[in-house]
């Protein structure tokens, strides 16, 4: 066949997000354009680090733990200071939350008008087994005249001005909103800009997966089981199939293209779940809505919750509309205690 010439319209990140941010009109300074290009140089550097790191020897443990108590892997490590050196150099954010400290980050006299909270590479218990990791972040704006401190970022997951993760996988794949619908994007290494290969993404009303670790089912509350038993063993004898990854930025990718629902339910041993409300919750929640679907804590928006210290956890549920309202109504019919 005739080899297509390349496209001379190239729609990059930065043009995408400037484009976005002009049709503003005068109300943007240019702020949250900033912030944004300074996250996507992150991703660039973490994804250049992720896919060379065995060969740097930067697998394994970096032999320090984070709040979680988990052991950060030693690209856990570095991506977190690549991105509190970059979003702190942009001068456009003056508050962080990051999942690998313990405390906020204040940037001392900034008067940044953004506060950013990031999981810096988050499945990273896959790394050594080569499986996709990713960078999770939300973005808030702080209100006029604010202190700057954690009151900036203590807030409903509604109140994000943007929020975007980044997959680093077979390719390195960049997804956004800035309250505008979710737009995805490609890392062209040739020439280190993320192009527009996903625009508009919506995802489907209603899917074929589900998406839950069945590890713990012994420990699940009756709503999520029967839940669970429901599209496995459906009246129409077309059970879901089962996709689990264990890194919620791969599993939530693949939910937001193909559809279906992925949950990290809270149960008798997670009393609050897994998930972190600011780092990881929020932000899937808020592309999740963005594209159309749904994301709720079983009995509650998620994006309305409101966290009551940086590294909450809450339980998760989001996906297809269908399949999301199909997981609640087991919630309300469930009446007893849990
Ligand atoms: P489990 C990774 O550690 C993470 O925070 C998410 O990326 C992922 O969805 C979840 O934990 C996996 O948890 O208990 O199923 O291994």
């Amino acid at each position: 066949t005739e080899l297509e010439p390349p496209p001379t319209d190239l729609i990059t990140l930065t043009r995408h997000i400037l484009s976005q941010q002009y049709a503003l009109g005068e109300t943007a300074t240019g702020d949250l354009t900033m912030l944004l290009v300074a996250i996507q140089v992150t991703s660039k550097y973490i994804s250049s680090n992720v896919r060379k790191a065995r060969l740097i020897n930067l697998v394994g443990l970096a032999g320090a733990s984070n709040v979680q108590g988990e052991d950060q892997k030693k690209l856990d490590v570095l991506s977190n200071d690549i991105m509190v050196n970059a979003l702190r150099a942009s001068g456009k954010c003056s508050v962080m939350v990051s999942e690998e400290v313990d405390d906020t980050i204040v940037v001392k006299g900034s008067k940044g008008t953004y506060a950013c909270v990031f999981d810096p590479l988050d499945g990273s218990s896959n790394i050594d087994a080569g499986v996709n990791v990713g960078t999770i972040f939300g973005i808030y704006k702080v209100s006029e005249g604010s202190e700057r401190g954690m009151k900036d970022v203590l807030k409903p997951g509604k109140e994000m001005v943007a929020a975007g993760y980044t997959m680093y996988g077979s390719s390195c794949n960049l997804v956004l909103s800035t309250g505008q619908g979710v737009d995805g994007f490609t890392l062209d290494e040739s020439l280190g800009e993320f192009i527009l290969t996903h625009p508009e993404i919506k995802i489907p009303s209603r899917g074929k997966i589900y998406s839950f670790n069945e590890g713990n089912s012994m420990h699940f509350y009756p709503p999520v089981i029967s839940y669970l038993e429901s599209i496995k063993y459906p009246a129409n004898g077309k059970p879901y199939s089962a996709r689990y990854i264990g890194s919620m930025v791969a599993d939530v990718h693949r939910t937001l293209l193909y559809g279906g629902i992925f949950g990290y339910p809270d149960d008798k041993k997670s009393k609050d779940g897994k998930l972190r409300m600011l780092y990881e919750a929020f932000p899937m929640s808020f592309l999740i809505e963005q594209a159309g679907g749904v994301a709720t804590t079983g009995t509650q928006r998620i994006l309305d919750v409101i966290p009551k210290n940086i590294h909450g956890r809450c339980p998760v549920f989001m996906g297809s509309s269908e399949d999301v309202e199909d997981l609640k109504k087991h919630y309300a019919a469930y009446d007893g205690e849990k």
